[in-house]
């Protein structure tokens, strides 16, 4: 693994590994290619462009963007100026960007044309305001992403001397109660995840062509489709739309990736899809799934119809990408694999000591891409990062073999389509609704071994239990949170099981499906 030095900006960093690579297409978008020298001509533009537009040394701009070229540009280009991109999921409602807004000071919002109307509601929030960019199109008013990058490019020598440890970016992150936290990431630590994960157990090469159905804004997909191609020179497709089976198929059999990266629940719908292309169709090499266990047989039934490996592994937005992973050649489907080199991993019990193997613990990890901090955030910032230790907050069993597997979170946490979902946030949201006296939500497992949101409602005295009700109210939690955390099942009860002291026992209702 080569020395990181003090002195290090990961933008300046990928213009100098693909600097003989200026011909080569960087990027395949739905609007066309990016070869690596646009790209390197436009994250200099987007620099100077920044700069002349007044913003500094780790001031912030949210980036309010679906996947295109312009997504690596802002990034690449806010880094090499040393300002702060902070990617943020595309589907929140305007309430959730208000606060994002606000709470990370941005001086700059750039946000893609179709999600204008969204971001311009949460700007009628704020007292603040930054200066709003729209990337791809125009629109009446607003400064373009295109003219922004009419600025001369900046100079190499200009770019931003950052040290490896120096802010680099922000991700929110989300947590069983209050609001997203931002979770700060130095510029050494994009280096890391590249240098520990993509290359040694992805084995990514040049002539890769990787597609991730994870988009570029949650840590997995800039991972994926950023940080590791451009670390070695390969070609990454991106889409903006949602990766419906049919949308991945297209690519898969279109531009022939070899590295695709999924969650499991797109993994469950591509191979139950009667459109599941054929292994002579596709050109793939290794995948990868995240974000939530892979069950067991949709890694065989996969590995069976394109003799290609899923290498399920285990990362967290806090540690950047991924630390546990199966690797080709030792895959045990079922298992989150074994510690990534570079990482390494302890499961202890509520002393603090370590667990025996087979026995379930809380997991710890230790390794150089580890974010430095919750922006604003003394409290679970003192929680989770514990000098050299991070704890995630999962808890993990592991064999005598050192293979990992899931066991369950320590707070409420769902995952759900591998994002975290808060049951009190869909139970607020619920509460919302006339109809609900009470309510708790629960993350149900499936026939396919996947969890799904499931909310048990007692109804106000008024109302009767009736589909429509049931659908009006997966209505109402839409049209107030992220569309992913909605529940998919709506119970009517009676009651709901509670302590003495009137708490809501959702480990009773846990139990009630077992
Ligand atoms: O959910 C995961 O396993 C994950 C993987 C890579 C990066 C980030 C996350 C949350």
């Amino acid at each position: 693994t080569p020395a990181l030095p003090q002195r290090f900006n990961f933008a300046r960093h990928i213009l100098e590994i693909n600097a003989e690579r200026s011909s080569k297409v960087a990027y395949i978008d739905d609007h066309g290619t990016v070869t690596y020298g646009e790209l390197e001509q436009r994250i200099r533009r987007f620099a100077a462009g920044i700069r002349a537009s007044g913003i500094h040394r780790e001031e912030r701009i949210l980036l309010i963007m679906q996947d295109s070229a312009n997504l690596p540009v802002a990034f690449l280009g806010a880094l090499f100026a040393g300002a702060i991109p902070v990617p943020v999921n595309t589907l929140l409602p305007a309430d959730d960007y208000a606060y994002m807004i606000e709470h990370s000071g941005a001086r700059m919002v750039i946000a893609s044309s179709p999600l204008l109307p969204c971001v311009q509601e949460a700007f009628g929030k704020v007292s603040v305001r930054p200066e709003l960019i729209v990337s791809e199109g125009s629109a009446n008013d607003l400064r373009s992403m295109d003219n922004l990058l009419a600025a001369e490019p900046l100079a190499v020598s200009l770019c931003a001397d950052t040290s490896c440890d120096d802010f680099a970016f922000w991700l929110y992150s989300s947590g069983s109660t209050g609001r997203p936290k931002g979770t700060v990431h130095s510029h050494g630590n994009l280096f890391w995840t590249a240098e520990l994960y993509a290359k040694p157990v992805l084995g990514i090469k040049t002539d890769d062509v990787v597609f991730s159905a994870a988009k570029l804004f949650f840590a997995y997909g800039l991972g994926n489709g950023l940080t590791f191609p451009l670390s070695v020179g390969a070609t990454a497709i991106l889409m903006a739309e949602r990766p419906t089976p049919q949308a991945v198929f297209a690519r898969l059999t279109e531009h022939k990736p070899t590295i695709f990266y999924g969650v499991p629940t797109l993994y469950v719908a591509m191979l139950a899809s009667p459109s599941l292309p054929g292994k002579e169709d596709v050109a793939l090499r290794v995948c990868t799934s995240a974000g939530e266990a892979l069950p067991k047989e949709v890694g065989e039934k996969f590995h069976d119809h394109f003799g290609c490996e899923i290498l399920d592994g285990l990362g967290s937005t806090e540690m950047l990408h991924i630390f546990i992973s199966n690797r080709n050649g030792g895959v045990r489907y079922g298992t989150s694999g074994q510690p990534v080199p570079g990482y390494d991993i302890e499961l202890r019990d509520e002393n603090g000591q370590p667990v025996a193997p087979g026995e379930i613990g809380d997991l710890y990890i230790r390794g150089p891409s580890a974010a430095l901090l919750y922006w604003a955030n003394r409290e679970k910032s003192r929680a989770t990062f514990l000098g050299d230790w991070l704890k995630s907050g999962d808890k993990y069993c592991a064999d005598t073999d050192g293979y990992y597997s899931y066991a369950g979170r320590n707070d409420d946490m769902l995952k759900v389509s591998g994002q975290y979902v808060s049951p009190i946030e869909v139970e607020s949201a619920l509460m919302g609704h006339p109809a609900v006296l009470e309510c708790a939500v629960i993350g149900k497992t499936d026939s396919e071994g996947l969890v799904k949101t499931t909310a048990y409602v007692v109804l106000a005295e008024s109302r009767t239990a009736a589909r429509e009700l049931e659908d009006e109210l997966k209505a109402f939690v839409k049209g107030r949170l992220a569309p992913h955390k909605y529940p998919r099942e709506i119970l009517f009860v009676s009651d709901l099981p509670k302590t003495a002291t009137g708490k809501i026992q959702r480990f009773k209702l846990r139990a009630l499906q077992d």
